[in-house]
């Protein structure tokens, strides 16, 4: 009973409570690439060999080149159906918690309102040496000399504690928990939807393709996230 949309958004309309997690596959219809296709390579780098805190003490210019790249693309692009269906969702007087492991600020530019960035924003940087949290403005070095770095959760690094916190107690809370657009593959994301399923919630996942999610999911819809949400969170759903 993996693909029945019309099943799960009866079972999402009835819910009170509802956590989403979305990953790069939910913007990769806004023209965002992926981190694990083809697409996510930069220079023949791999994003790992990027997105940690080694390589930037060792090369800060290189890192930062790729995140220039990527607030080039992300500054171009636009929220797309999937975006704007979860905005929308939020708006129906239901408890909604998007929670995202994406940095590109879509889901906000969409509308939304009440999200949690698992993995921060690439729009904003972080000092250094006094780790003050600030507006990208163009600008690698602090006031203060030292270097700043993309506001990012990069790999071997801890999230945010107050903003997993929230993401693990809205899991929790959850009657139906939505994935989308996501391999399932990092930690600690990965752990909410079982997180969920234990404290009784729905899982719902919707991808192109399967994931390590989807033989625990309830319901795994098969598609681009741009074409299944709107169908999924219609307000007159398909009978
Ligand atoms: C569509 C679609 C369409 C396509 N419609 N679907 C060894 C070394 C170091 C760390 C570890 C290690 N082993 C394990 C770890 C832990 C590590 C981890 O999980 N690694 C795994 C990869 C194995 N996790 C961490 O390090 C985390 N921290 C942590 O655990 O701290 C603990 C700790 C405790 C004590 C001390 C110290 C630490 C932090 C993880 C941070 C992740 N950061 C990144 C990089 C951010 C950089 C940046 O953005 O610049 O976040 S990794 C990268 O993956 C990025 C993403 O947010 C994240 C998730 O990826 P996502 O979103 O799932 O994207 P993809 O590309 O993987 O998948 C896209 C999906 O969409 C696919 O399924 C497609 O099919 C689908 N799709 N088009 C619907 N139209």
């Amino acid at each position: 009973m993996q693909g029945d949309l019309a099943e799960a958004a009866r079972i999402l309309g009835q819910a009170q409570r509802i956590a989403v997690l979305t990953g790069a596959g939910v913007s990769a219809e806004s023209g965002v690439p992926t981190f694990r296709g083809e697409q996510g390579l930069w220079k023949s780098y791999r994003p790992e060999q990027l997105a940690n805190p080694m390589a930037f003490s060792g090369n800060p210019e290189l890192v930062w080149e790729w995140y220039r790249w990527r607030q080039g693309i992300v500054g171009g692009c636009q929220p797309n159906p999937a975006h704007h269906a979860l905005a929308e969702l939020e708006g129906r007087g239901v408890s909604v918690t998007l929670i995202t492991q994406n940095v590109d600020g879509l889901h906000r530019r969409a509308g939304s309102e009440n999200v949690l960035e698992l993995h921060g924003n690439i729009w904003r940087t972080r000092c250094t040496r006094e780790g003050k949290i600030d507006h990208y403005a163009g600008e690698l070095k602090c006031s203060c000399g030292a270097w700043l770095r993309p506001h990012i959760v990069w790999f071997g690094e801890q999230l945010d504690p107050l903003i997993l916190d929230q993401a693990l107690s809205a899991a929790r809370r959850s009657q139906v928990f939505l994935s989308v657009g996501t391999s399932s593959l990092v930690a600690p994301a990965n752990m909410l939807p079982r997180l969920a399923a234990d404290s009784g919630a729905t899982v719902i996942e919707v991808n192109v393709e399967p994931t390590p999610l989807t033989v625990d999911a309830d319901f795994f819809l098969q598609g681009p996230a741009g074409e299944v949400l709107p169908r999924l969170l219609a307000k007159d759903p398909p009978p």
